[in-house]
């Protein structure tokens, strides 16, 4: 099992015991300087939380072009890379870490497709992304993007393991 997996226990109230388990994993999200300057991150956050994800680690900074490269690093060399670089570079962010079943899959479903004109409506992207550059966040598209792009931002002592009451509502089956 890799890293971002973990397998949680659930007390159900007394006195009945759960006898399975919720297999949970951990993915990166990070709100694009336009989610920030437009006014929209409790939104964004709010779709996350009424979607059952547990925000275990979130902080704003302002991103390097360091860690920008670093995190688009598959990217370098693109037409859109220095566009991209110059719309991120040195402006405000707030990165955050979900965790929950599925959690890499589920997100980006959530966020909807690159393109906000493609995204579905009801996604994150298909509601207020503006264009392909300006499209409001950024979410893991692997377990192993997920596991390189949180060591970038975060610390392992970053990460807040808590319970999630709703939670023991999302088993499925
Ligand atoms: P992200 O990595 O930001 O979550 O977005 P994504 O997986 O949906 O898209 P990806 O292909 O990884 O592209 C990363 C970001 O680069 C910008 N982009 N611009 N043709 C273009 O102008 C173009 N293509 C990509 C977008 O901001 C995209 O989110
Ligand atoms: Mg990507």
């Amino acid at each position: 099992m890799i890293n971002a997996l973990k397998v949680l226990g659930i007390k159900l109230k007394s006195p009945t015991i759960l006898q399975g388990v919720i297999e949970v994993e951990r993915t990166f999200v990070y709100l694009k300087p336009d989610a920030i300057y437009r006014g929209l991150i409790g939104e964004i956050i709010h779709r996350f939380e009424n979607k059952g994800l547990k925000i275990v680690a979130l902080k704003m900074m302002r991103m390097t072009r360091e860690k920008a490269e670093e995190l688009y690093r598959e990217h370098k060399g693109k037409s859109f890379f220095e566009n991209l670089m110059n719309f991120i570079s040195d402006e405000p962010v707030v990165v955050m870490i979900l965790e929950g079943p599925k959690a890499v899959e589920m997100v980006r479903h959530v966020v909807g497709a690159t393109d906000p004109l493609e995204a579905a409506p009801g996604s994150i992207r298909g509601d207020y992304g503006a264009s392909v550059t300006k499209n409001l966040i950024h979410a893991s598209d692997s377990h192993e993007s997920a596991e390189r792009e949180m060591g970038i931002f975060f610390e392992p002592s970053e990460i807040v393991d808590y319970e999630l009451e709703i939670q023991r509502h999302l088993i499925v089956g």
